[in-house]
């Protein structure tokens, strides 16, 4: 799919400001630092576009991107991020699961995980909560420029077992790299599929 235009729209700190227009969003989550905003200016090949920190905890709102004018792209803060206060924390977990459990726009949710590491507890137990929420998602291994090939085949397989635990048939899987433009086509190709079949 060619991105013919991208542009920031709006932040939201609640779900009553998000846009209005019924246009089908794809939202990107996963725990602080993950690489969910490098992977969104990656996608849009816009660098600037999602703002970006090596400091976890950069994004804290609701971020919507207009695509070709016809979809968004959602920004959303990250999960687990332990240096939050408790309030902070709460606040954070109020504002992303009414996001995800309450908006119809939502087509799907690409929830990323860290190529570099075994699968960890926080992100089996919010995929849990998307099954138990009937929540459209796919996963997508991020900054796999940064691991050596064997141990991203290893953490990839380790992860698919441990989702073959609970489910039948596993979600959308993509490895990417935002550094190197890696799974590019492929995340925005399914995106496009999906479109094809609502627009
Ligand atoms: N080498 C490499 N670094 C990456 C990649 N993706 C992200 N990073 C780096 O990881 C750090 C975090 O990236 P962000 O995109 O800000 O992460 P985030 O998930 O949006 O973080 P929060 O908004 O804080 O939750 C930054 O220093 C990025 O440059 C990648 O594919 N490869
Ligand atoms: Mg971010």
């Amino acid at each position: 799919m060619e991105i013919k235009s991208s542009q920031f729209v709006t932040s939201s700190s609640k779900l009553s400001q998000c846009p209005m227009d019924g246009k089908p969003e794809y939202a990107f989550i996963g725990r602080s630092n993950v690489g969910k905003s490098s992977l969104i200016n990656m996608l849009t090949g816009r660098k600037g576009l999602a703002m970006t920190s090596s400091t976890p905890g950069k994004t804290m709102l609701i971020n919507h991107f207009s695509v070709n004018e016809q979809w968004y792209i959602v920004d959303l803060p990250g999960y687990g991020y332990a240096k939050r206060s408790k309030r902070d924390i709460e606040k954070f977990n109020h504002l992303i699961s009414s996001y995800i459990t309450e908006r119809e726009q939502l087509t799907c949710l690409f929830v990323l995980i860290d190529s570099r590491l075994e699968p960890q507890k926080i992100d089996l137990e919010f995929v849990h909560f998307l099954g138990e929420n009937q929540v459209p998602f796919a996963i997508v291994f991020t900054k796999a420029d940064k691991s050596k090939p064997l141990q991203l085949k290893q953490n990839v397989q380790k992860f698919h077992d441990a989702l073959a635990e609970e489910w039948d048939e596993l979600p959308p899987c993509f490895i990417t790299s935002s550094a190197k433009a890696l799974g590019r086509e492929e995340v925005l190709n399914y995106i496009n599929s999906i479109n094809k079949q609502i627009l």
